[in-house]
Formats: C-alpha cells, sequence, structure tokens
C-alpha cells in the first residue's frame, strides 16, 4: 500500500512510522487513520520488523482530531456519527498497538493533543523532546477523552492527576510529563533522533517474542486478580521457555559472551 499521509520506513529492523501532515501538526483525518491501522497491522505480519517507531512530521507529534470541518478527503467515513467513527478506527488502531507483539516507541517531538495525546499514550515508552508538550485537549471542545486516554492515562499517573488533566486540557510541558511519569526520558530536541534510533537498535535485537509476551502480561496483569496474573506470568514464561532466544540468552551468559537475539 503506497501512503498519502504517513511515511513508512524499514530500516535493519525498525519501523519508522512518521505521521505527516506538519500544517496541520499531523491531525488525524480519515486518511491517516486508515493508514495507521494498515501500517500497524503489517507491523504485526512483517516478521523482519521487530520494533516500530511513531513520531510526527515539523514541529508536532499529533494534534488529534483533524478539526477542520471540509478539508478532509471524503474517502469514507467523516460524516459517521463520533462514536461510530470511533468504533471504525480510533478504536482499532489503539487496540493494534496494544496487541502487536513489538516494542512500539513514540518519539514525541512537538504538541500531542487530545487523540494524538492518546496514540503516545498508547506506546510502550515515550521518549519526548524537550520542546513537545502533552494536552487532553477534548475539554477544551467539549468532548470525552477517548482513543484509550481514560484507561491509560490513569494507570499511568493515578486517578487524581489524570482526573485534573482531562478536566482541565491542561498543556503540559515536557518536563512536566516526566514528573508526572507520563514520558520515560526527556532529551534536547536536535538529539531525539539519535537517542530513539540506540534505543530502537536494542530493540531490534532484542528477543522480540518474550517482549510480545511482556506486553500482553502486564496489559493483562492491570484488568486482573494476582490470582490470575501468576497464572498468565506461567503460562507465558512456559512460551518464553520454548523460545530460541532464551536458549540463546542462557548460552550467552554460560560461555560469557553477549547474547545474538533473532527474535524467534
Ligand atoms: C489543526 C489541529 C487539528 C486541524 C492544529 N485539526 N488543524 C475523535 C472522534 C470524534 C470527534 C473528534 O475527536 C476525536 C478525538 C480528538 O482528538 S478530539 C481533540 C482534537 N484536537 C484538538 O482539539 C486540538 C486542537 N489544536 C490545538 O488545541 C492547538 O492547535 C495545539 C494545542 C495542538 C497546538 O497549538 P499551537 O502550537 O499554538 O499551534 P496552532 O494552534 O497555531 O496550530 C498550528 C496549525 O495547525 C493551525 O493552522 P493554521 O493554518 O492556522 O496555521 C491549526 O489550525 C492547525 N491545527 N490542530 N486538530
Amino acid at each position: 500500500m503506497t501512503y498519502e499521509t504517513i511515511l513508512y520506513e524499514k530500516n535493519r529492523g525498525v519501523l519508522t512510522i512518521t505521521l505527516n501532515r506538519p500544517d496541520k501538526l499531523n491531525a488525524l483525518n480519515d486518511t491517516m487513520r486508515y493508514e495507521l491501522l494498515d501500517a500497524f497491522q503489517q507491523a504485526q505480519a512483517d516478521p523482519d520488523i521487530r520494533t516500530i517507531v511513531v513520531t510526527g512530521a515539523g514541529r508536532g507529534f499529533c494534534s488529534g482530531a483533524d478539526l477542520v470541518a471540509g478539508s478532509e478527503p471524503m474517502t469514507s467515513d467523516s460524516s459517521l456519527p463520533f462514536g461510530d467513527l470511533l468504533r471504525a478506527t480510533y478504536n482499532r488502531i489503539i487496540l493494534q498497538m496494544r496487541a502487536l507483539p513489538k516494542p512500539i516507541i513514540a518519539a514525541v517531538n512537538g504538541v500531542a493533543a487530545g487523540a494524538g495525546m492518546s496514540l503516545a499514550l498508547a506506546c510502550d515508552l515515550r521518549i519526548a523532546s524537550d520542546s513537545a508538550s502533552f494536552t487532553q485537549a477534548f475539554i477544551k471542545i467539549g468532548l470525552v477523552p477517548d482513543s484509550g486516554s481514560t484507561w491509560l492515562l490513569p494507570r499511568l499517573v493515578g486517578v487524581t492527576r489524570a482526573m485534573e488533566l482531562m478536566l482541565t486540557g491542561r498543556r503540559l510541558s515536557a518536563q512536566e510529563a516526566l514528573d508526572l511519569g507520563i514520558v520515560n526520558q526527556v532529551v534536547p530536541a536536535d538529539q531525539l533522533p539519535n537517542i530513539v534510533s540506540q534505543l530502537t537498535q536494542e530493540f531490534a535485537n532484542a528477543p522480540t517474542r518474550t517482549i510480545g509476551y511482556i506486553k500482553q502480561a502486564v496489559d493483562f496483569a492491570l484488568e486482573n486478580t494476582l490470582a490470575d496474573a501468576l497464572e498468565k506470568e506461567a503460562d507465558l514464561q512456559e512460551l518464553a521457555g520454548k523460545t530460541s532466544d532464551h536458549l540463546e540468552g542462557v548460552a550467552a551468559f554460560l560461555q560469557k559472551r553477549q547474547p545474538h537475539f533473532t527474535g524467534r
């Protein structure tokens, strides 16, 4: 598939998805949402892809839903009621990202607003440029936080802070987002690509299957009892124990050398 609104670049096991509507701070229109969904599906199916970076072109990461009526290519569903619109694309993107058994890193280069913030929250790690910012902008236009923000944000920052951010729409600096635990790291803007690239090279050489199991285990644990989480860990550990990367990890340890993980 050729994409119009995102860039899809594969390099040495790393897929970089760049949201590419810089004039609108990479607002999500119909085309972009379907392209993102397709890109994450490709990322899941392609065994050469071991990690995914999501970032934005220009000075924004993603400003959420495209609010400029009539500007969208009328490809499909922009006239749907909001509930159906969410079910048709946004919700599927978020579920696809959480179910994707590979690490997804948000390289948050600029403002992440509304569903754009949700998109960042649905990634596994967030590295922010010092010029990034975050806003639960929904309330400013009289909408409920969506695309997973109500589920993801309280889990990251606790209910007290999440409610404050959702009720006020206050725009957080990257440093505030770091202090609250929304991002993993804040780096100078000009170093963001290099620092993210170092990290993703590590992930491109990691025991990928096990990373998929870790995502599954943590998301499961957040919704279930300790007893159920222990059972899930046991199931997933059995699978992890059968990977060649586990055998390689143990062999490398015993031979006092660096492991060579293949993601199998
Ligand atoms: C934009 C946008 C944008 C279009 C900036 N659209 N053009 C789901 C389902 C159903 C319904 C709707 O919603 C959803 C999910 C959602 O995401 S709802 C929340 C939607 N997003 C927002 O409400 C955020 C709107 N944007 C803003 O509040 C600001 O632009 C932020 C805080 C993101 C950035 O502020 P600034 O850095 O001051 O930039 P700016 O406002 O000057 O924007 C730059 C340009 O980008 C500007 O265009 P222009 O032609 O004047 O230069 C904006 O109109 C355009 N833009 N966001 N979402």
